[in-house]
């Protein structure tokens, strides 16, 4: 099975909370506050390893959550810290927020670290509140929510050139020639069902990487045959080779698979169909290769380009074909990001809504990331933590959101797991 998709939960650590404590000693009439602070939840953090190659345990454990942080203790003793939980994922992984779409992380590089979702801040203990005026503190903060998400995990090929073409024309051929890959190879459609992958030694030091992908037919961008599904892993390689079948073995035109391809391409993304492209004819060794090749390369150089005359089984043509390539490679900007190759709507932090507020029935909800976090961090048991909260909220708009839904005195709001009547 192919695991090249995945969506799974992860939750940061919740922060610990504060607590409320007071020095006690012999002969000490009245000791001051000594509550200590929670310590930070543990976040989690997606790292490269080279040792995993695909998404399949992702769809077996799907919930990843780290550690939370402990409460404080008497004393002024913070909380320890909990510990970050490290997931390991495969080298090309793209992660995205499943509510936004956005691309939280790009991996790209071995050993890559990056945090997915960060820990709460532990709470403040009561000794931060003692003022002159309140020398009895008796509340303290609660630990921050650890963040949480649903992400969904892709991997993208990390190749610098993917090659394409119909099925049977010659790709893994190709491939099996110019590198140490021994791809799957015979004369029958699809028989490159995953992509396979080749380091290429071009000339003395340099080298490139590439992949071959299942064969595209027509209608592949709207997901007819199998190619459809590695179109998005071609999306990063900076440059395609197009491998045509010359000697119309499969009885089809080869100029018509070559332009039927670059319109598959196009409907797919236009980004992809402007990647630069080299040609290779292939089978060029057979007989039959001479009726179509000379009308083929000067329909093709007619489009703006490069042909290469090559035969997959006798190796005529690739050398040529090869130097060329790292040429152009070397000309190509050095990595493809994802984000820059994906046609998506990215969202900054700053447009993300703070709340949301809808009425169900006679209850008023109010959602989103910002007020979980903050319900999440008020101790709703004691009146300054909650005037605290009251204040916030009221700052922010949710009483007048709330208002113009309707609202009236005696109403029930809920806020995550916190319900209570509204009071004006
Ligand atoms: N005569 C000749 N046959 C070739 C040449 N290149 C590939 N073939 C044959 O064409 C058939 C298909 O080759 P593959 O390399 O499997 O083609 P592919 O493009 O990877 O095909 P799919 O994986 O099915 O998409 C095989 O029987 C190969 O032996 C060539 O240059 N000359
Ligand atoms: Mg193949």
């Amino acid at each position: 099975m192919l695991a090249d998709s995945a969506k799974i939960y992860v939750k940061a650590g919740n922060g610990g909370n504060g607590i409320v404590s007071f020095h006690r000693e012999k002969y000490v009439a009245a000791g001051g506050p000594d509550g200590g602070d929670g310590g930070k939840g543990g976040d989690v953090m997606f790292v490269v390893d080279e040792g995993v190659r695909t998404l399949l345990d992702f769809r077996y454990v799907k919930q990843y959550k780290a550690e939370p942080g402990e409460n404080g203790g008497a004393g002024n003793c913070s909380g320890k810290g909990g510990r970050d939980l490290v997931v390991k994922v495969p080298l090309g992984t793209v992660v995205k927020d499943e509510n936004t779409g956005r691309i939280i992380a790009d991996l790209t590089k071995p050993g890559q670290k990056q945090i997915i979702v960060r820990g709460g801040k532990g709470g403040a203990g009561n000794q931060h509140f003692a003022t002159p005026t309140r020398q009895v503190p008796s509340f303290a903060k609660a630990g921050d929510l650890g963040e949480e998400l649903w992400v969904i995990l892709e991997m993208k090929l990390i190749a610098d050139v993917g090659l394409i073409g119909f099925p049977n024309a010659g790709k893994s051929s190709l491939l099996s020639r110019v590198t140490a890959a021994k791809p799957r190879i015979a004369d029958y459609p699809f028989t490159t069902i995953e992509p396979n992958l080749g380091v290429v030694s071009a000339s003395e030091g340099t080298s490139f990487i590439m992949a071959d992908i299942p064969g595209l037919i027509e209608g592949a961008h709207e997901g007819v045959g199998l190619g459809h599904e590695f179109l998005k892993h071609i999306e990063r390689t900076k440059l395609l080779i197009h491998v045509v079948d010359i000697a119309a073995i499969d009885g089809r035109d080869p100029i018509t698979d070559f332009d039927t391809i670059n319109s598959e391409l196009k409907e797919y993304s236009a980004k992809l169909a402007e990647k630069p492209q080299i040609v290779a004819a292939n089978k060029t060794e057979l007989p039959m290769a001479d009726e179509y090749l000379e009308k083929f390369i000067s329909h093709v150089e007619g489009k703006g380009y490069k042909v290469f005359v090559i035969s997959a089984a006798t190796g005529k043509g690739i050398k040529e074909l090869i130097k060329y390539t790292a040429q152009e490679l070397s000309k190509l900007p050095e990595t493809v990001m994802a984000d820059e190759t994906e046609e998506e709507v990215v969202y900054t932090a700053g447009e993300e809504k703070l709340f949301t507020v809808r009425k169900e029935g006679k209850v008023f909800i109010v959602e989103g990331n910002w007020i979980r976090k903050i319900a999440g961090s008020t101790n709703f048991g004691i009146y300054e933590s909650l005037q605290y909260f009251q204040r916030a909220i009221k700052q922010r708009g949710v009483i007048d959101e709330l208002e113009k839904l309707g609202i009236k005195e005696g109403d029930t709001v809920k806020i995550y797991d916190f319900e209570f009547d509204y009071v004006k």
